[in-house]
């Protein structure tokens, strides 16, 4: 890359100026149709560019945190950005029933939600993929180089046995990599996200990022609603007759709180 603009992602087109028979020079950045990002107060952090796809990868064990799957919505939401779930390490069987018990509420939303083994087999995903440039996200454990490697078995990414002890993956993957399967589809494998902060998306953006909140945007009593039990809150009303989860506005209230990254 040349120069002090913005660094590419993984998913950019670029332009480049060969300066060698196997170097060549970034000279620019085709515009994005989509860019997912995480921030925090200090930094941006490029997760991907021109994906039309978000995968999120949880499984059982190491156990997945419930809020970081609402960041990601949120996040792919705010980009336009269709998003799946994958259930990963169903051979496990014992502990998946209290994981879909959690995951039922996603899949009610809309959200599709696949069950799979990417140690066993992977074909369930293969239609997910076709004409999707997707993005793999989750935290780190939860089978995301495995999923690659099932597909792409010359990919040969490293993964990492997880802690038991801790009940936390290990961080293994250090950079993105897109990888094309065939000629309609390409995947990318990210580093584990433990945190997705959500900086540089305003209340506003978020409260769109839940995708059942909308018919109820803006029908609130007061216009500067915070949805955090004011009188005549649409959102706090749609909780009381069971129309939207209490866990979700909970989520948002989590995220949106302020000084929350
Ligand atoms: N039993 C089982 N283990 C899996 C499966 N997928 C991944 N794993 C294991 O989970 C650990 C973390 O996998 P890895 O792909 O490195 O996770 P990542 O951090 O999300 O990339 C490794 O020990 C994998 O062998 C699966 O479908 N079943
Ligand atoms: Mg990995
Ligand atoms: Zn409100």
């Amino acid at each position: 890359m040349r120069g002090k603009k913005g660094g590419a992602a993984c998913g950019d087109r670029v332009e480049i100026r060969l300066t060698g028979s196997e170097q060549g020079v970034i000279e620019n950045i085709l515009p994005r149709s989509a860019l997912l990002y995480r921030s925090n107060e200090s930094r941006e952090k490029l997760i991907a560019a021109n994906v039309s796809q978000v995968i999120i990868v949880v499984a059982a064990v190491p156990s997945f945190n419930e809020e970081l799957i609402n960041r990601c919505l949120a996040a792919a939401e705010n980009q336009r950005i269709r998003a799946l779930i994958v259930l990963n390490k169903a051979d496990l069987v014992e502990p998946a029933s209290a994981a879909l018990a959690t995951l039922s509420l996603y899949r009610e939303l809309g959200y599709p939600l696949l069950q799979l083994s990417a140690k066993t087999d992977i074909e369930p995903i293969l239609p997910h993929l076709q004409g999707h440039l997707s993005v793999l996200v989750g935290q780190s454990g939860m089978g995301k180089s495995t999923i690659i490697n099932a597909l792409i078995p010359a990919a040969e990414r490293a993964t990492a046995e997880f802690s038991l002890a801790l009940d936390a993956g290990r961080h293994t993957t250090t950079h993105a990599r897109l990888y094309h399967l065939g000629e309609n589809a390409c995947i990318i494998d990210s580093p584990g996200v433990q945190q997705f902060g959500l900086r540089h998306m305003s209340s506003e953006d978020l409260a769109w990022g839940f995708i059942e909140f909308h018919p109820y945007i803006g029908r609130c009593k007061f216009s500067n609603c915070r949805h955090i039990g004011e009188l005549g809150c649409a959102l706090g009303l749609a909780v009381q007759q069971r129309q939207i989860d209490a866990r979700r506005l909970d989520f948002y209230r989590k995220l949106s709180a302020p000084g929350s990254v």
